[in-house]
Parts: structure tokens; C-alpha cells; sequence
């Protein structure tokens, strides 16, 4: 059956998706480009030097750095965003996320933590959930970012357990196919319109229960 858990953090546990828009926007704005929510999307799931290099491509400025200064652009948005996150509480989780999290592991179903963000075990921190975690894939550890599906297999791999016995919980187009291609079910949570790539689709955390992971697991594996 189905035995682990796999959850993304941005966007899935918390809300903080638009901080990390409002950081990237604030530097964007420093050097001259313009960001938006939709080009936001695009770097939901990816890692914060990818995230840069996005940026910096959409203001054909990639070139105009170098490596050194683009670490300096991504730590002074990193200093921002951790700023911006200090005042998040345990009030913050995303609806039924606690919930969530408690009834699985009444279960007896583990659960991990599959973020991009090297903010995670942090975040975890400041909404009280670290003690659910069974484990937190560090994601130094893994070559490929997302859509590649390495943060999710290691997570699988850390839990000792197959993949095709993880669901894996995601709210960005990325992150998704990185479920999908470690060979995991995958819950999407989200516009339909982006996510038509998981096995599931619900418009936000509000829709999850340990009841719908395993019920979506079961039909997957029928
Ligand atoms: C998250 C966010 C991304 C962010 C990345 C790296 O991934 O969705 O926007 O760029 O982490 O975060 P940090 O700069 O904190 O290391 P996830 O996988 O939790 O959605
Ligand atoms: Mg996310």
C-alpha cells in the first residue's frame, strides 16, 4: 500500500510563494527588469541561482555578470525573503495542513519534506510542523533541480521505501513532472490549467485529506 508522503513546501505547506515574488520583484526592480505574477509561475519549484538566471534572461542581462555577482544578487534576495518570512507562525500553514499531517501519521504513513527551498527546515520551524517530518531531502544534496525527478527518488530512497508506494504533493507545473518522472502519484494543488499533468488536480489544500492521498494512490495502482 501506500506508505510515504512526499510534500513540497512553497506553495503547498505555506503560503510563501509570494514572498519569495515580492524578493525576486525587488531585486528585478534594481537591475532594471520587470517581473510579473504569471512569469512568477515559471520559477515556482526552481532553485534560487535557476530563478536568477530566469530573471536575468528575461532582461537579456544573463551576460552582462558575473558568477560572483550573480551569488551576490541571489544571497541579498535570500537576506530579503527571510526578512519576509520571520513573521510567519504556526497560524500560516495552509488550511487542513496540520490536519493533514496528524492523520498520517496516525497512519502510521511516513511523511518528508521534497523542497526546493534551502529555507525549509527554517520554515518547518516557524509553523511548528518539524516534529511531523520523518525526513527533509536536503536539496544540496541532489544534482538535479526540478522538473528532474532526483528530489523526490532521494526522498523515497531516505524513507527506504519504492517509489510507486509515494504520493508526492506539489503545487508548481515543475515540480509535478519531477513526481511523475520518479515514477510516484502525484496530487497537484492549483489551476487545473497548469497542473493537468498529475494524477489529481484539487483548487487548494482546503480539498486534502489523508482520505484523498489514499484514495488517489488506490486508483492509481488498481
Ligand atoms: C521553492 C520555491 C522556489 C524557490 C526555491 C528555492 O521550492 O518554489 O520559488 O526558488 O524553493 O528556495 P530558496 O531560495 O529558499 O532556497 P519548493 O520546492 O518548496 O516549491
Ligand atoms: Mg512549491
Amino acid at each position: 500500500g501506500m506508505q510515504v508522503v512526499l510534500f513540497d513546501l512553497d506553495g503547498v505547506i505555506a503560503d510563501t510563494a509570494k514572498y519569495h515574488f515580492l524578493a525576486w520583484k525587488h531585486l528585478s526592480e534594481k537591475i532594471g527588469v520587470t517581473i510579473d505574477e504569471e512569469f512568477n509561475e515559471q520559477l515556482k519549484g526552481i532553485s534560487r541561482m535557476e530563478s536568477l538566471e530566469r530573471i536575468l534572461e528575461l532582461g537579456q542581462k544573463s551576460d552582462q555578470y558575473s558568477l560572483v555577482e550573480k551569488e551576490k544578487m541571489a544571497d541579498d534576495k535570500n537576506e530579503l525573503y527571510i526578512e519576509l518570512i520571520q513573521t510567519i507562525t504556526p497560524e500560516d500553514a495552509l488550511p487542513q495542513i496540520p490536519q493533514v499531517l496528524a492523520s498520517l501519521k496516525d497512519k502510521e504513513i511516513k511523511i518528508g519534506l521534497a523542497s526546493a527551498s534551502k529555507n525549509g527546515p527554517l520554515l518547518l520551524d516557524l509553523l511548528g510542523l518539524t516534529e511531523f517530518f520523518d525526513c527533509i531531502v536536503d536539496p544540496t544534496s541532489v544534482v538535479a533541480g526540478k522538473p528532474a525527478p532526483d528530489i523526490f527518488l532521494k526522498g523515497s530512497e531516505l524513507l527506504g521505501v519504492q517509489p510507486s508506494q509515494c504520493v508526492g504533493i506539489e503545487d508548481a507545473s515543475a515540480g509535478v513532472w519531477a513526481i511523475k518522472d520518479a515514477g510516484m502519484t502525484a496530487i497537484a494543488i492549483g489551476d487545473v490549467i497548469n497542473l493537468a499533468h498529475a494524477d489529481k488536480v484539487l483548487s487548494s489544500t482546503c480539498e486534502l485529506t489523508s482520505n484523498v492521498i489514499t484514495q488517489v494512490w488506490h486508483e492509481n495502482h488498481k
